[in-house]
């Protein structure tokens, strides 16, 4: 990668799938810094801002909040952070995000060099994707318990559908283009870890 150039990873996968949970274990292994587009937007919402109504209402019914939005999120929180290794956790979500995402230009702070002026266009370097059974998945989301709005059985059965109709093909966009790394997610999470690590591993040492 050039030098002005942060390293991003998709990590993508239906919704409890385990994105978060992984992503925690590489930042620890691997330095990246997680950035899960759910959580910016689940932030946004809290801190009063005036796009939180229409955030929560989105969200509530499992549907893809505007591209801009989320980007604008995105790059604010990739421009304040020292660091150049990324993992997107939950973004691009359908063709659209991922279209308007390739068209934006970021100038970077490159870990503690200042902002060369350079706008850079980001490409994902690989996209991990978390495969895992629908019935797994509801499970887990069940079993969860930490008071998301979304974790009931109508909204999980909307985040189901949109992630089949929507979110597959940003998969199988990256999938011919050779930079999908698929993962069987239905694992206990150590061994899920394990296969992470492999990929991770190799690329980065
Ligand atoms: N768990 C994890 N791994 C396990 C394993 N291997 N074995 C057993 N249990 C495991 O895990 C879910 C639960 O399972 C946890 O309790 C965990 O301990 C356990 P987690 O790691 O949280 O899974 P994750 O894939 O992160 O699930 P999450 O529910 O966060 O995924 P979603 O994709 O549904 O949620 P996200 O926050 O990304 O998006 C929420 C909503 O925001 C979307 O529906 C959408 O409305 C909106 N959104 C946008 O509009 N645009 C975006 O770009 C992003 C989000
Ligand atoms: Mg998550």
């Amino acid at each position: 990668l050039a030098e002005n150039n942060p390293s991003v990873v998709f990590v993508l996968g239906g919704p409890g799938s385990g994105k978060g949970t992984q992503c925690a274990n590489i930042v620890e292994h691997f330095g990246y810094t997680h950035l899960s587009a759910g959580d910016l937007l689940r932030a946004e919402i809290k801190s009063g801002s005036e796009n939180g109504t229409m955030i929560q209402e989105m969200i509530r019914e499992g549907k893809i909040v505007p591209s801009e939005v989320t980007i604008k999120l995105l790059q604010k929180a990739m421009q304040a952070i020292g660091n150049d290794k990324f993992l997107i956790d939950g973004f691009p979500r359908n063709e659209e995000n991922r279209v308007a995402f390739e068209k934006v230009k970021m100038s970077m702070s490159n870990g503690l060099r200042l902002d060369t002026g350079l706008q850079t266009k980001i490409e994902p370097a690989f996209v991990l994707f978390f495969d895992c059974p629908e019935k797994e998945m509801e499970r887990r989301i069940l079993s969860r318990n930490q008071g998301r709005e979304d974790d009931n059985v109508e909204t999980i059965r909307k985040r189901f559908n949109v992630f089949l109709d929507s979110s597959l093909p940003v998969i199988r966009h990256y999938e011919a283009r050779g930079k999908v790394e698929k993962i069987d997610a239905a694992r206990p999470v150590a061994e899920v870890f394990q296969s992470v690590k492999e990929i991770f591993a190799p690329k980065y040492e």
